[in-house]
């Protein structure tokens, strides 16, 4: 009688042992990205940057900067003469023009470059 017990018990731990071992496995920690004030990263993967529109108040100023999340990119502001490199210090900018800007990724990087880009707008 007392063998069955323990026998149960020892299953009934072993399943739980395996159930919590693997929920733990299954739940990644999403890491919220909190974007800091002040600041615009653009996230660039392939082929695509991670928003099809930025916008930007008028007269604001920006910390802007280049992440590549996957593959190597470089981004481009058509217009604003605004270049940013992959892992480079952040470009201040003050965006005192209003207007509708082509982002675009000025670094060949494969297949989908030619179609890879963005709009900013500054209102
Ligand atoms: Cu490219």
């Amino acid at each position: 009688m007392h063998k069955w017990v323990m026998v149960s018990l020892f299953v009934i731990a072993s399943v739980l042992g395996i159930a919590i071992t693997f929920t733990t496995v299954g739940q990644h920690e999403v890491v919220e990205e909190v974007e800091e004030e002040g600041t615009l990263v653009f996230k660039a993967e392939n082929w695509k940057f991670d928003k099809e529109e930025y916008t930007v108040e008028l007269g604001e100023t920006l910390e802007l900067s280049l992440r590549n999340v996957k593959g190597v990119h470089q981004l481009q502001i058509e217009g604003l003469d605004i270049e940013l490199l992959p892992g480079e210090e952040p470009v201040k900018v003050n965006f005192d023009e209003a207007g509708t800007y082509t982002i675009i990724c000025s670094l060949p990087c494969g297949e989908g470059h030619e179609t890879m880009a963005s709009t900013l707008i500054v209102q």
